[in-house]
């Protein structure tokens, strides 16, 4: 028997960690942990970057991404684009549990869900309103109206009592983006990877750079190689950033469309954790140590 552990990226991560200690510590499956974690930020209105209370688009309207993966079988699930479901994380696990597919963007995820009767809501807030028309009197003073800042992604990695090991995401993306816009949270490989052969990493941040280099895949594939979770989320992210700093100003990063964070648990339930900004905190526990803990990040400066 495994000692359990979960760690989700930010300190709105604290209530998905506590909802995913308590179904792991009952025995239940990394994957129902993570997808109940995920849908308990979804449904709190006070984190305006995932679920109800995301933040909308340019158009005013919340488009929301999702995934799940099982480490036992590299499974996934993904939703991306989808408005007017407050829990896409459980139409992620609808995709990777009932259909052939992987990824169902827009109206079909939706038409998807209707069919099995998962539950539609408002995702638009009061709150979230006046966030966007404030930022978008922001965004009509700047240069490029495409871009907005303003985005955090609720990650989970989870180690089970089996062994088994799962990822999740789910997110609002990019403030102010375009519609149609989709980032690295429901791309396997860049938001999110899990593999029961060495653990799971996930991202948050800007997706347009987190997917130019796999960041979760390229994590994976080191701890695969012998490295730690803290190793590799540090080495990953530090090649990317001497990548695309030859191009782009990514090392200490200030701007959030230059930020990138990293989160990863091993098959020990050891996490690791990197970003490119001081900015970084994540909630962790384990069965051994049963206090819920805020870490903060190491910085790749
Ligand atoms: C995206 N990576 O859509 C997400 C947003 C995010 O912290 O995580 N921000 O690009």
């Amino acid at each position: 028997m495994m000692q359990w552990a979960i760690a989700a990226t930010w300190p709105f991560g604290q209530s998905a960690v506590r909802v995913g200690s308590r179904l792991l510590d009952q025995g239940m499956s990394g994957l129902d942990a993570v997808e109940q974690a995920i849908r308990a930020v979804e449904l709190d209105p006070s984190v305006d970057s995932v679920g109800v209370g995301g933040v909308p688009n340019c158009e005013g309207e919340v488009q929301l991404d999702a995934a799940l993966m099982r480490g036992q079988d590299l499974a996934v699930g993904a939703v991306a684009g989808v408005k007017g479901f407050p829990n896409p994380i459980s139409i992620a696990r609808l995709v990777l549990e009932k259909t052939p597919h992987h990824l169902l963007v827009g109206e079909g995820a939706e038409r998807y869900a209707d069919a099995y009767g998962l539950e539609r809501g408002p995702l638009l807030t009061a709150s979230s309103l006046e966030t966007w028309r404030k930022r978008r009197e922001k965004q009509a003073q700047a240069e490029d109206p495409s871009l907005g800042g303003g985005h955090d992604t609720v990650g989970v990695v989870a180690l089970d009592m089996n062994g088994d090991i799962a990822a999740g995401t789910s997110t609002s993306g990019l403030a102010l983006k375009l519609p149609g816009r989709v980032g690295d949270s429901p791309l396997v490989g860049s938001g999110f990877y899990a593999d029961n052969a060495a653990g799971a990493a996930v991202g948050t941040g800007c997706g347009e750079l987190i997917m130019r280099g796999c960041l979760s895949f390229a994590i994976v594939e080191l701890m695969k190689g012998g490295a730690s979770a803290q190793q590799a989320c540090e080495e990953a992210l530090n090649r990317l950033i001497c990548r695309l700093e030859q191009c782009l100003p990514v090392r200490n990063a200030t701007e959030d469309m230059t930020k990138m964070a990293v989160l990863a648990i091993d098959q020990k339930g050891n996490v690791g954790a990197a970003a490119n900004h001081g900015e970084f905190d994540f909630a962790y526990q384990t069965a051994r140590d049963r206090e819920l803990r805020i870490i903060r990040a190491r910085i790749i400066a």
